[in-house]
């Protein structure tokens, strides 16, 4: 906190002001941060929020979006009421309904299509709020179906297949015992303030820092000893190239190799095509800065590793690109290893925090044995294998083709049209359907195409179990009441489970007992948890012993780390390959039409997907969808900063500004998604998909910019 917050930042209100601090958490983003808020309430309203001091990870800060939070929970548009639709779909013609009425329409028509057509017949999504899928999983399975998908369908899945395929789970940085960071396309100073933190500390005790990706960012800028700015989607033969490097040069751990590694041999050959010149030639990495690079990571550890969800994943070479960086870092011994990678045992809601809760048990107790295949499952076998979900990018060409089966009706909890490539052609295929149910917090778009509209309220408004690495466990109590006739997720599915009539005591017992059941085998209550101002360290808490893999054989089907996968050898598909070979990432247009590349995505500071486009603090940073361009590449266009433009690929266009900036490597255009008058997902194909993940192209389609006629931005 910088000196003139310090002296903003109020003192305690004494209790004649009426003023309460009540101690709640954002959850904007995704639960790994999940930052201490204190919120200042008075008259049942929040006056203003801030960072809670000694909070684990965020300790008093916050980044420009929670800062935000008091206008997030009152902005417009939020949901006030149970909605039915009145009007055509996507005319946003809806009238109040009571929650009673709401509930009986819902499950008369899931339970009805259930029995004509069977439970898979409903297809069950989330978007990125990740707090509530525990409950919304069980309920999912307690109906009788796997047709449970998430925003996972297009982040974080696909990395952790990639571990998983490797080495049997997922894994994570210890980068407080590490002598050097390799950031994989990550921009932690932007994208998760928290681990920017620990980057930033781990720099100033003389950790050395490599960054991989293709623009100059902030991470890069201030901590990289090396940055090594390849072509995006190449991640896969830098990584190859790399490992080349390290082979021939034998700075490989030999031993760790010999004892933990499945498939070195056939690996070491397919990397031996990855020379320093072919790879130079593929990534735009000079040679020199890959020799720097691989001898650096190679020989200067214990090295840890972080490449996010996103970044290499959103190419539909992704998977194997991944599992390459994977490999990388098996070479060099760091997996399983103090200061390398270690691995993550969930314990609660996609946090690993060194104690067991029963949410395993919770989800799975009422998993039905039998039943048909998930969406996406025949297209996508790797995925079919290695994930627990639905393929939610196979959701639109099933509504529309009614193959393997017909889909009937759709609930979708915070679920956003504008995450999948082409939206609009899921919007249509939605006419389709018997039934669509959106449950959120603000009307979106996607809410406007629904039959029934559900009020969720946002995270100062309910009480939510969480924890955080170190052992520590919270459970927050409402900052305010929720607004207007909103409720907690998990309550809205723990009751709509009674209306349903569903053969699960548990989940109908209520949202409060269940948090109970999910920590019954910990020494600590609900209400310990909720008087402490803090998350407190529950006894149960054992840290993971580095090594024990090692010991004890990875989960894998040879019981070694896979460069070669059995797993995908046992499959016998045609085109998928048990190596992590290389492709091109590109889609099929017209390179000489379509001669610059779009990556979309790349985070902004002042936004978070659709989310907060319409918050008007972050939205002020940065008020108009624009398109950063390389000033070279602009000239030749004949534009100037802030100029319209129309951005085209084969899937469609969009309007923007320009903004012109030399942290973008000439040929690369990079737009934020979400925006609703300038949605980037039309400009990406949706059949263009990784055939190993089912991930999108989201960062490498080919693109066209033309300068527009009149600069104003149009609708
Ligand atoms: N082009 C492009 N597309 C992308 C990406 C990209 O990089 N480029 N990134 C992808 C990635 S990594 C992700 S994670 C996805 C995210 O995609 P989405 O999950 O679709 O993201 P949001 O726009 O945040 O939409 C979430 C919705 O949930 C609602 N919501 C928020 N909190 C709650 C809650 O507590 N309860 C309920 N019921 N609703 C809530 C919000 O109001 C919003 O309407 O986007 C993906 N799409
Ligand atoms: N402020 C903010 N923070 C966020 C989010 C947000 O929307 N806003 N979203 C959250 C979510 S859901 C996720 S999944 C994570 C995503 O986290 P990240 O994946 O870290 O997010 P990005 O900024 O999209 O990508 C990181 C960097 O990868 C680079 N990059 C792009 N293409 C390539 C490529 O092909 N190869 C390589 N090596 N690098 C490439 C970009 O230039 C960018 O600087 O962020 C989370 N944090
Ligand atoms: S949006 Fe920012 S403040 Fe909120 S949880 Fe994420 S990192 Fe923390
Ligand atoms: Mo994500």
């Amino acid at each position: 906190m910088c000196e003139t917050d310090q002296r903003l930042k109020s003192k305690i209100p004494g209790p004649d002001t009426g003023i309460e601090i009540k101690h709640s958490i954002c959850d904007i983003c995704t639960p790994g941060a999940h930052c201490g808020l204190d919120v200042y309430v008075k008259d049942g309203a929040i006056l203003k929020v801030e960072g809670t001091e000694g909070f684990p990870g965020s300790d008093g800060k916050l980044c420009t979006k929670g800062a935000c939070s008091r206008q997030y929970v009152y902005r417009e548009g939020r949901i006030k009421t149970p909605l039915r639709r009145v009007g055509p779909r996507g005319s946003g013609s809806f009238e109040p309904i009571s929650w009673e009425e709401a509930y009986r329409e819902i499950a008369g028509t899931l339970n009805r299509i259930k029995k004509e057509d069977g439970p898979e017949a409903v297809a069950w999504y989330t978007g990125y709020s990740k707090w509530y899928r525990p409950w919304l999983h069980r309920l999912v399975h307690s109906f009788g179906s796997e047709n449970y998908g998430t925003e996972s369908s297009s982040c974080f899945k696909a990395t952790q297949m990639a571990w998983t395929t490797v080495t049997g789970r997922n894994y994570r940085p210890d980068l407080r015992n590490a002598n050097t960071y390799l950031g994989w396309g990550s921009n932690v100073l932007i994208n998760w303030h928290i681990m920017g933190k620990e980057l930033n500390a781990f720099k100033a005790r003389g950790g050395k820092v490599i960054i991989i990706d293709p623009r100059e960012t902030p991470t890069s800028t201030k901590l990289a000893d090396i940055h090594l700015r390849l072509r995006p989607g190449t991640d896969g033969a830098l990584a190859l190239g790399l490992c080349h490097l390290v082979i021939e040069n034998g700075w490989l751990d030999r031993d760790y190799v010999d004892r933990y590694v499945y498939g070195f041999e056939e690996f070491r050959a397919y990397a031996a095509r990855f020379t320093p010149e072919y790879t130079q030639e593929v990534t735009g990495v000079p040679k020199e800065l890959l020799y720097a690079a691989a001898k650096l990571y190679a020989t200067n550890g214990p090295a840890a590793a972080y490449s996010p969800s996103a970044t290499l994943t959103h190419h539909i070479n992704g998977y194997n690109n991944f599992r390459a960086v994977i490999a990388l870092q098996a070479l060099c011994g760091n997996i399983d290893r103090k200061g390398g990678m270690l691995p993550i045992h969930t314990s609660l809601v996609y946090t690993d925090c060194g104690f067991d809760t029963k949410e395993h048990s919770f989800v799975t107790d009422t998993a039905p044995q039998h039943c048909k295949e998930r969406i996406g499952d025949a297209r996508f076998p790797v995925w079919a294998a290695l994930s627990d979900e639905f393929q939610a990018m196979d959701l639109t060409r099933q509504i529309e083709e009614g193959t393997p089966y017909p889909i009937k009706a759709l609930v979708g909890f915070g679920m956003n049209h504008r995450m999948f490539p082409q939206p609009k052609r899921l919007l249509s295929a939605l006419d389709k359907l018997e039934l669509v149910v959106c449950v959120d917090l603000v009307m979106t778009d996607m809410g406007a195409y629904a039959d029934i509209l559900l009020p969720a309220c946002s995270s100062l408004e309910r009480s939510e179990l969480k924890g955080y690495p170190g052992g520590l466990l919270t459970c927050t109590e409402p900052a305010i009441s929720p607004l207007y006739s909103s409720k907690p997720d998990p309550q809205i599915i723990c009751e709509l489970a009674s209306y349903l009539d569903l053969n699960d005591p548990l989940l109908k017992s209520g949202y409060e007992n269940t948090m109970r059941y999910l920590i019954s085998d910990l020494s600590v209550t609900l209400e310990e948890l909720k008087a402490a101002p803090l998350p407190i360290r529950v006894k149960e808490f054992k840290p993971y012993r580095p090594g024990t893999y090692l010991e004890r054989g990875f989960e894998t089907r040879s019981g070694k780390l896979e460069l070669f996968s059995l797993l995908i050898d046992a499959l016998h598909r045609p085109g998928l390959d048990p190596l992590p070979t290389y492709t091109d990432s590109f889609d099929s247009s017209d390179p000489v039409r379509f001669p610059l590349t779009l990556i979309t995505g790349a985070r902004l500071p002042n936004a978070i997907h659709s989310r907060l486009h319409d918050v008007p603090w972050v939205r002020s940073l940065r008020p108009e969808p624009a398109a950063d361009l390389n000033p070279g590449d602009a000239a030749g266009l004949g534009l100037q900063e802030g100029d319209g433009i129309c951005l085209s690929t084969s899937a469609g266009s969009v309007h923007v500004k320009a903004h012109l900036t030399e942290a973008v490597s000439p040929g690369e255009v990079y737009l934020y998604h979400g925006y609703r008058e300038a949605d980037a997902n039309e400009l990406i194909p949706a059949d263009h998909l990784d055939p190993y993940s089912g991930f999108p192209g989201f960062r490498q389609t080919r693109c066209a910019v033309t300068k527009e006629e009149r600069t104003e931005r149009r609708q």
